[in-house]
């Protein structure tokens, strides 16, 4: 049997045994989305619940790689495994930071400890943000006990998925507080930890500064967990130990304040009603094309009906 053709259940009991051939075949699916991602959902589902998530965000050229790589490596010195999703909306295919990412986490790719993956949506109904849980819930339901996630936080959607981590890290460098280009907003929400990466520049301090400014403006000054500031340097590792020490906290923190269950049963419901919805948009596709759709559109058109009666008798007896 090849690769290709495998069942998915069969990939998954082989990715389950350790196979990371299949386990790569099974996030592609997944990627792909469609009937198979579906289908491997289903199947992985009943094993997960173990895996903590740990994502790391910020800026383009932040250090977010960099950052992960080191990490990678202060875990695999204390013996522990790790999966890493780097996701790069931007990149279908062969874009020039997943190939950068590829390059810097080499020196992992032979450590039967770690598993790297990049991660670009295509075909997948509701885009990264559907595609990235299932993505983490596969790697969980194969025994993944860490997995970091790096997203670029850019845009609205990857700053939400990087949100949807357990504990969210949010990188940033000297000088941050003058550049226009991060949502600096949606960052500042997210984030249980601060990292200002690149510490071996001038402007730290200042930058520190400002988030301890800007915390306590916010909202998240009041909660339990006042999101702490560290410094790296990602390149020499500095600091490494510490933000994985401050990962840990945030964990043990939230586990025992109940907060981290509250999270997930709030990602589980609003993943399920994104669900729904895209079902509902694309049932709503499929509604508005055909002779029926274009007869109520051409008798909105010439007034014989009105917009809303059109849609009433579009949508009667559609079990939605
Ligand atoms: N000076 C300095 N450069 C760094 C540090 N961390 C990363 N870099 C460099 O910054 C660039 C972007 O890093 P990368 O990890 O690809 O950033 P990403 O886009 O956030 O993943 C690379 O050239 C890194 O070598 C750091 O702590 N200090
Ligand atoms: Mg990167």
């Amino acid at each position: 049997m090849t690769r290709r053709s495998a069942a998915p259940a069969d990939l998954f009991a082989a990715a389950r045994a350790g196979d990371r051939a299949a386990l790569a075949r099974l996030l592609s699916l997944v990627e792909r989305g469609g009937d198979e991602a579906r289908e491997i959902g289903r199947i992985g589902y009943p094993y997960g619940g173990q895996a903590y998530t740990v994502g790391l965000t910020g800026a383009p050229g932040a250090g977010k790689s960099t950052l992960t790589s080191a990490v990678i490596g202060h875990l695999r010195r204390a013996g522990t495994e790790v999966a890493v999703l780097a996701i790069d909306p931007s990149s279908p295919f062969t874009g020039g930071a997943i190939l950068g990412d590829r390059v810097r986490m080499q020196d992992h790719a032979t450590d039967p400890g770690v598993f790297i993956r990049s991660m670009a949506t295509r075909g997948h109904l509701g885009g990264l943000s559907l595609a990235t849980p299932e993505a983490v819930r596969l790697l969980d339901a194969v025994g993944r006990r860490w997995v970091l996630v790096e997203t670029v936080g850019v845009g609205q959607v990857e700053v939400e998925i990087a949100g949807k981590a357990d504990t969210t890290v949010v990188v940033v460098n000297p000088g941050w507080g003058d550049s226009v280009q991060a949502n600096k907003a949606g960052l500042m929400e997210i984030a249980d930890v601060f990292v200002i990466n690149k510490a071996d520049r001038k402007g730290a301090d200042e930058t520190r500064r400002d988030l301890e400014q800007m915390l306590d403006l916010s909202d998240l000054a009041a909660e339990a967990w006042r999101p702490p500031i560290l410094a790296t340097v990602a390149t020499d590792g500095s600091g490494i130990a510490e933000l994985w020490d401050t990962v840990l906290a945030h964990r043990t923190a939230v586990e025992a304040s109940g907060e981290l269950e509250r999270r997930r049963s709030f990602r589980a419901r609003e993943e399920l009603r994104e669900i729904v919805a895209r079902r509902l948009e694309q049932r709503a596709r499929e509604l508005a094309t055909g002779q029926r759709w274009d007869q109520l559109h051409d008798d909105v058109v010439h007034r014989r009906t009105d917009p809303w009666t059109a849609a009433d008798e579009m949508l009667a007896g559609v079990d939605a």
